[in-house]
């Protein structure tokens, strides 16, 4: 399972470096009126992955948008039964557990989960009906008021990269807490990243390739969230607003932070890729998004409450990038969370890790006011 991982891991880069491949779903998830939305099935984002791309399969697509398979994951994916014993409540406290515990992303038969679907909004910074999909807690209603957590894609990636992977548990996490009492019932809204006013273009690794997500920051926040906070029954305001992306994603979530750390309440970068500030590594040259001085938060600022940077110890995408942002940080004086999950690649279990360890500590603010 490991080799084969590898294999179409390197498979992977070879293609996408060679011929800048179009996974890009960007044209085929446009096209629907702003109010329409759609159920996304499986199924359905099984036939759309179909669509997107003959050079790559959906395996070797996932392995960046989402993570790569590892056995580790595949062994605790097949747990089915919670075996919860104890009050979740009574045994609450701030401490990260490098885990997300089998307890959280098991599927209970007395927990309805929420179900993904689809929806668009006009991007005005990109110029185009832009598409995203969004998880509805099961009994969603207009009476109730919801946070929401805007959930951030790998490299490749798109607003079907979680909904269609159902290992990263996300759906589970959120359910079984919220069943707990330990959190809220949450919106998640996953969107496409790639914020280009061009549809034809690709993502890829150069520099010019990768500024379409470093502009998703203005797409971010002047289209998709006041459209959100428009069409859908949510909280608003930093305490009920959260951030949290993978790889690609996860650099986008730390850079977006630091420019707009008054905006969310709770933040999680996992496992996030290198060019935050200029380095060259094994994919390509990166410019830098800031000057290490600016790897910060401004003076002064109103910053996240919980600001989390994590990553599994054994990485082979990113290293140990992440770890030199944590350093970063420190360095500049900017309060945050860092820490390592043993063991792991760039996988899943970093993703279920971290969104754990962002709503434990959700948890425990609530109940420690
Ligand atoms: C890079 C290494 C990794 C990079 C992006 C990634 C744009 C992203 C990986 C992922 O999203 O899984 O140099 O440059």
């Amino acid at each position: 399972m490991k080799r084969k991982t590898i294999s179409l891991f390197i498979a992977f880069i070879m293609t996408a470096q060679i011929c800048a491949c179009g996974t890009n779903q960007q044209e085929e998830s446009i096209v629907t009126s702003s109010s329409e939305i759609t159920e996304v099935t499986e199924e359905g984002k099984a036939s759309e992955e179909g669509k997107a791309s003959d050079e790559m399969s959906a395996e070797d697509k996932g392995s960046f948008a989402t993570g790569i398979v590892t056995e580790d994951e595949t062994t605790e994916a097949s747990s089915e039964v919670a075996q919860v014993g104890e009050d979740p409540l009574s045994v609450l406290n701030d401490e990260i557990e490098e885990r997300c515990p089998v307890t959280v992303t098991a599927t209970r038969n007395n927990v309805a989960y929420g179900k993904f679907s689809h929806g668009t909004y006009d991007s005005k910074t990109c110029g185009l009906e832009r598409g995203y999909s969004i998880l509805l807690p099961a009994d969603y209603n207009t009476d109730k008021q919801y946070p929401v957590l805007y959930l951030l894609h790998g490299i490749f990636g798109n607003e079907y990269s979680f909904s269609g992977d159902a290992s990263n548990k996300i759906k589970e996490i959120v359910g079984n807490m919220a069943a707990d009492g330990l959190i809220e019932e949450t919106i998640v809204v996953c969107p496409n990243m790639y914020a280009s006013s061009d549809p034809k273009q690709q993502p890829g690794f150069d520099a010019e390739s990768c500024l379409p997500y470093d502009n998703f920051i203005n797409d971010l926040v002047f289209d998709l969230m006041p459209h959100i906070e428009s069409e859908y029954s949510v909280l608003t305001g930093r305490e009920n607003t959260y951030l949290a992306g993978f790889s690609m994603g996860g650099r986008e979530t730390l850079f977006i932070t630091l420019q707009k750390p008054e905006l969310f309440g709770y933040v999680c970068s996992i496992s996030a890729a290198p060019g935050i500030v200029a380095t060259t590594d094994k994919f390509m040259t990166h410019p830098g998004q800031l000057p290490e001085s600016e790897v910060k938060f401004a003076d002064g600022a109103v910053v996240p409450k919980k600001f989390i940077l994590c990553c599994g110890t054994r990485d082979s995408v990113v290293g140990t990038y992440p770890k030199s942002y944590h350093e970063l940080l420190e360095t500049n004086g900017t309060d945050h969370i860092w820490y390592e999950v043993t063991g792991a690649d760039h996988d899943n279990n970093v993703i279920k890790s971290g969104l754990y360890n962002l709503f434990k500590q959700i948890a425990y603010d609530k109940a420690n006011p």
